[in-house]
């Protein structure tokens, strides 16, 4: 999953791609470096962001949206609000990628009429303040439980489980050592259903290197190598190329030669 942040400060890449035109072609380079989908966000949900209201939020995505629906590349958008779910669901998107796991009053209404896909993810407070003092006492078994309820919830209200995601939130309210508990123990989170695992040039990243958000991309690759090891079903990322590149070697030197094609030899 490529991400397509259209926000002016998003933490990594906020206002690079303000204009439509210019989203339009980092998505659609996204695509050629091997995404297989196009996850579009209007509002940075960094730690310490300031919500925005959806009039703003419609006003950034829905050219971009616009532009993308026709290319036919499959297309997430990263939203909390019903608003924004319903306009974009009407004229194309495929998946909604909610970090408040549809509970926002409305949101499961937005989504339940279409058929689309949806993450449910996991947060601790909200961003503006999340990062604060997140607390568990078992912050597996607790995001465990609420992936579980949350897909047990959406269930009941008429979501078939083969259109869920769910996703622990790496970063939403969580240190570097719950963060890597989370991935070391992935297989224990919601196991019915497929994991998203977002690291990318996050926080998490920078404490393990060192490193500052522009010289991540080695470590980010390295996270989503790691996360899919354990089970992680989709990545999403900022570098698609570089995570593309990492897997198909990885993949092979795991697999062994008999998995390659004649040429490729
Ligand atoms: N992380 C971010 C935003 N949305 N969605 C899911 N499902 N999982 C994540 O880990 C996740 C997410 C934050 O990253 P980014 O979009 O790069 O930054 P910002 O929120 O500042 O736009």
């Amino acid at each position: 999953m490529g991400i397509l942040n259209v926000t002016p400060d998003s933490f990594s890449d906020g206002g690079q791609y303000a204009s439509p035109d210019l989203a339009l072609r980092h998505a659609q380079q996204m695509v050629a470096e091997g995404a297989d989908m196009i996850d579009i966000g209007a509002e940075s949900t960094r730690p310490g962001a300031q919500p925005i209201d959806s009039t703003s939020e419609l006003r950034r995505l829905m050219p971009v949206l616009e532009a993308l629906v026709p290319l036919g590349v499959p297309i997430s958008i990263d939203t909390r609000r019903p608003e924004v779910m319903r306009a974009a669901l009407a004229i194309g998107a495929d998946c909604i990628n909610d970090v408040q796991a549809l509970q926002v009053e409305g949101a499961l209404d937005a989504v339940r009429e279409s058929n689309c896909a949806v993450c449910l993810m996991h947060m601790q407070g909200m961003p503006d303040t999340m990062q604060a003092a997140p607390q568990y006492r078992d912050v597996v078994t607790e995001v465990g439980q609420f992936l579980s309820d949350r897909v047990q919830a959406v269930q009941r209200l008429g979501l078939a489980a083969n259109r869920l995601l769910v996703d622990p939130g790496i970063g939403f309210g969580k240190t570097l050592e719950q963060n890597l508990a989370l991935i070391g123990r992935l297989s224990e989170l919601a196991p019915e259903v497929p994991v998203l695992i977002g690291l990318s040039r996050k926080r998490m990243v920078g404490d393990l290197t060192g490193r500052p958000i522009s010289e991540r991309l080695p470590g980010s690759v390295g996270g989503a190598l790691a996360a899919i090891a354990r089970g992680a079903a989709v990545v999403r990322v900022h570098d698609v190329a570089a995570t593309v590149d990492a897997l198909m070697v990885w993949r092979a030197v795991m697999s062994g030669p008999t998995e390659l094609r004649g040429n490729e030899r």
